[in-house]
């Protein structure tokens, strides 16, 4: 039996769109931040007696796609090691419900951690990044801490996550403005299939995305917070752009959204460095100093509550408990 705990993490560069939906192959290389506070717990065991998988989150059984999902990846631990047992898993969320961050990231790599040294596997950091990504595309970030580059690759052995700067010494961290809960009508990976299939900007999306990695990685090398910035919260409209121009058009973004996003404009102008970034939900995640997060929260409170504003640090790698 074994435990593992994996953190979320926040894309800074965006993971927008599959070309191969089986083996969740991006269009695009992606940069993340992985966060400390939120996490998933999960433990895995291989029992003899079990006639099919037995997978619980929060002590409720896994149904739809997660279970599919979960199983794929289950599979894939049971094909490397040769086990043959069904797996009890147990996973228990330490992303509050009501944060609006994804916790698929976590879960993911969480189960890939766990259920591949359960079945007697001794994966690399890769290795393990490329079976969570089996799961979740976003999870291939998640067995790294600090900033994360996910290279597209040509094929499964090649699409992988890697270590950019995993102990995190300057001062950067994010803000996130919960604007809306609930769960959003369009899934990250029912929006981002028909985005591929029908926004005329998503070859644009893929090429101005693909530009913005180099840039991104000496921003991060440099501890450069107004050139991280602004290429996030590009990258980010960017990928937004693509919603508008799909068919049918969608968007994510509510009307607390837009006010945030100005809002966060007006501060910069003030010469408070800060930057928005919005994943597939109307949540706005503020990139900026600790130093600066009570001004920045002071400003925001004509817009939003206080108690709707969650500070996020940078966090750690998978760990096995
Ligand atoms: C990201 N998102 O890079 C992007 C930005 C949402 C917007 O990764 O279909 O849950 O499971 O691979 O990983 C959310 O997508 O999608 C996501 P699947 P996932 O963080």
């Amino acid at each position: 039996m074994t435990t593992a705990r994996a953190h979320t993490n926040i894309a800074l560069l965006k993971y927008w769109g599959k070309k191969n939906t089986e083996l969740i192959l991006p269009y695009n290389d992606s940069i993340s931040l992985t966060l400390d506070h939120f996490y998933t717990d999960t433990t895995v065991d291989f029992v003899s007696s079990l006639t099919d998988d037995e997978i619980l989150v929060d002590d409720q059984p896994l149904t739809g796609s997660g279970l599919k999902r979960a199983k794929r990846v289950l599979n894939l631990i049971r094909e490397q090691s040769g086990i043959q047992e069904n797996a009890s898993v147990h996973s228990t969320n330490h992303v509050p419900t009501t944060a609006g961050l994804a916790s698929s990231a976590s879960a993911f790599a969480a189960l890939a951690a766990a259920g591949s040294k359960a079945a007697g596997l001794d994966l690399s950091d890769k290795e393990l990044s490329i079976l969570a990504r089996h799961g979740s595309g976003s999870a291939s970030r998640s067995i790294f801490g600090g900033f994360v580059q996910w290279h597209a690759g040509h094929d499964s052995q090649s699409s992988h996550a890697q270590s950019i700067q995993s102990a995190v010494d300057w001062d950067i961290n994010l803000i996130t403005a919960l604007v809306d809960t609930k769960k959003k009508k369009v899934s990250s990976t029912m929006g981002m299939q028909a985005v591929v299939k029908t926004s005329p900007f998503f070859p644009a999306w893929v090429k101005s995305a693909q530009a913005d990695v180099e840039p991104m990685k000496t921003a991060i090398l440099n501890k450069n917070l107004a050139n991280l910035g602004t290429i996030a919260e590009n990258n980010a409209m960017r990928m937004h752009a693509t919603t508008f121009g799909a068919v049918p058009n969608f968007t994510y973004f509510q009307p607390q959204t837009l006010a945030i996003l100005d809002a966060v404009r007006n501060i910069r102008k003030l010469g408070v460095e800060c930057y928005s970034t919005v994943d597939a939900g109307p949540n706005v995640k503020i990139i900026c100093a600790s130093s600066n997060n009570e001004l920045i929260m002071d400003k925001l409170a004509t817009i939003i509550n206080r108690n709707q504003l969650l500070v996020c640090k940078p966090g750690p790698g998978i760990k096995y408990l």
